[in-house]
């Protein structure tokens, strides 16, 4: 989609900076970790200047227990930290601590189309035919989440295949602000949708998104899921009755099959077609096993960490506050700029 026909195309004076975010809507999940928190690592580690966040102001989009949305963010950190995040060399924290994405959202929200908004096929899904009785703050949501990545002057923006659209917004709406104040100010971002699991699916239906909201436990592995329930879950993970193909197009209608098969590959950091190689012909009563034991091998480390670090919440917190106020220092400057590029006057002292 591209909803804006635009005559800037800015170029790229914006030094290369990667945001992303994950709401604490729920315990993470391993599509959480696949299509996103081991890419967050990985691009950590490449060197490139990275800044995560838990987005609990999106969270609230949905309703959220205030006792469980606390637990749920710190246990959201503390799955970032547990997976390779150095609070030291990304800045982690949660977005409602610096003020600059809600107060860009709401420019934002000023320069979002009604028509953009309500093509996003994520507020379909999410609304479904109850559009009428859901938030106003659900139907903003991608103008946020533009604010959250513009607020950085983000040029990239790693994440799974679902939000991609999500993206193009964001890119529409950074340039309609160019456009319409004629300014070169916001990038236009990348995103970066990578890797053999950029839309891990429900464990029970091949052809729904894995989801941290889905009514059913057992549609998906939560990061805190101990070794016998992830080896449960597979075991009980719908499939078909096929062996496993000997290439990659004998995967195709095979919704589930294909799914089990990308997630083995994400976790073994193998191609889809040397898993294909692999276990061609293998029934899945030998491919279950080695998924399950796959699985609990790269996760159980992540979850003791996670469990450890859950014992001091107060440390949690107070690496969220470090990392809020690093981002306020970025954000603050630029949102100051908005102000000046949109006429308002600040002449608040102090
Ligand atoms: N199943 C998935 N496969 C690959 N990537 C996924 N992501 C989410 N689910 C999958 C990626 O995780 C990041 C954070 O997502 P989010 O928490 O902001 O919201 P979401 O995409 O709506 O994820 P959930 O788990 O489905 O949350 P709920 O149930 O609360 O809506 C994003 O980069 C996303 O692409």
């Amino acid at each position: 989609m591209s909803t804006q026909a635009s005559a800037v195309q800015t170029p790229t004076p914006f030094k290369p900076r990667i945001f992303s975010g994950i709401q604490p809507s729920g315990g993470l999940t391993l599509g959480n970790y696949l299509g996103a928190l081991k890419r967050f690592v990985e691009k950590q580690d490449e060197g490139i200047e990275t800044i995560y966040c838990l987005v609990d102001m999106h969270a609230i989009t949905v309703w959220q227990d205030p006792a469980k949305l606390r637990q749920q963010t710190r246990e959201g950190a503390a799955a970032f930290i547990a997976a390779g995040i150095d609070p030291a060399r990304s800045i982690l924290f949660n977005q409602s601590q610096v003020t600059a994405h809600a107060e860009l959202g709401w420019i934002f929200n000023c320069v979002a189309r009604m028509g953009w908004m309500s093509r996003m096929t994520q507020f379909k899904d999410k609304a479904g035919k109850n559009s009428e009785n859901v938030s106003l703050g659900l139907f903003a949501y991608p103008a946020l989440m533009a604010a959250d990545i513009m607020a950085y002057h983000a040029t990239m923006v790693p994440v799974g295949e679902d939000q991609k659209q999500h993206l193009e917004l964001t890119r529409d709406i950074a340039i309609k602000f160019n456009n319409d104040y004629g300014v070169n100010f916001f990038p236009v971002v990348e995103p970066l949708i990578e890797g053999a699991a950029t839309r891990v699916m429900s464990l029970r239906d091949g052809t729904k998104k894995m989801s941290k909201s889905d009514p059913s436990d057992q549609s998906r592995i939560n990061l805190t899921d101990d070794a016998d329930a992830i080896a449960a879950k597979i075991r009980k993970a719908k499939t078909d009755p096929e062996p496993l193909p000997d290439s990659v197009e004998g995967l195709k209608d095979r919704p589930e099959a294909r799914n089990l098969v990308n997630i083995y590959a994400a976790l073994a950091g193998h191609t889809v077609d040397q898993v294909i190689r692999d276990f061609a012909g293998a029934q899945f009563g030998t491919f279950k096993p080695a998924l399950a034991d796959l699985a609990v091998a790269k996760l159980a480390p992540i979850t003791a960490e996670m469990n450890r670090l859950m014992a001091d919440p107060g440390e949690i917190d107070r690496i969220l506050g470090e990392g809020a106020e690093r981002a306020d220092a970025l954000a603050r400057p630029i949102l100051e700029q908005v102000y000046d590029i949109t006429g308002m006057i600040r002449s608040r002292r102090g």
